[in-house]
């Protein structure tokens, strides 16, 4: 039944996404860069904001939803009739991958989460010293994810690097969906 509703609004051209990761990863700033906003006026996300951005014929509604501690509780608010869970990782903090890692497998292990799709963005690339793909990879443990489709790209909110490249992979995605079902 929640597939044929999912089906149904891809049809609609019409997606929900769902951007999570800890707090200072950058995804508000994300997308501000996406909507062509200005990245140096970003304050902490609070609560959450939506924003919709057309995207190829597709209206990707984009959830940004706090990722303080306090907050995360909270995520499991937003996770009904997402297509795609955008996990926004700060690749210049090593302190924190694990943290980051155990977050991430809490979500995917979530049922209301089961059919959407995971980009990893690994933000923050265009500093010099931070983490590769690679160590995200391994971090993250990501090739032992068998539950979801996955992807990881290395990008930048401040020099927009492979941000329309997220989003073409989540249309790319919606497309090969519809012809799958
Ligand atoms: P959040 O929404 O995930 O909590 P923010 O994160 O978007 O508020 O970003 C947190 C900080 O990281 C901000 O710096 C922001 O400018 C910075 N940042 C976000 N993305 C990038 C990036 O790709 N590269 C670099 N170099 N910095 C980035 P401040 O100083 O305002 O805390």
């Amino acid at each position: 039944m929640l597939s044929i509703l999912r089906k149904a609004r891809l049809k609609d051209k019409e997606m929900r996404i769902l951007m999570l990761g800890l707090d200072n990863a950058g995804k508000t700033t994300i997308v501000k860069k996406i909507m062509n906003e200005d990245v140096n006026s970003v304050s902490p996300t609070l609560g959450f904001i939506i924003r919709t951005i057309e995207y190829e014929g597709y209206k990707l509604n984009i959830w940004d939803v706090g990722g303080q501690k306090t907050l995360r509780t909270y995520w499991k608010n937003y996770f009904e009739k997402t297509d795609t869970l955008i996990w926004v990782v700060d690749a210049t903090d090593r302190e924190r991958l694990d943290d980051c890692r155990k977050e991430l497998m809490g979500l995917l292990v979530e049922e209301r989460l089961m059919g959407a799709s995971l980009l990893v963005f690994k933000n923050k690339s265009d500093v010099a010293g931070s983490m590769s793909e690679e160590d995200i990879r391994m971090g993250l443990q990501l090739d032992s994810i068998k539950t979801h489709k996955w992807t990881i790209m290395p990008c930048s909110a401040m020099t927009g690097l492979n941000l329309q490249q997220g989003l073409q992979w989540i249309v790319q995605d919606a497309r090969d969906r519809l012809f799958l079902y």
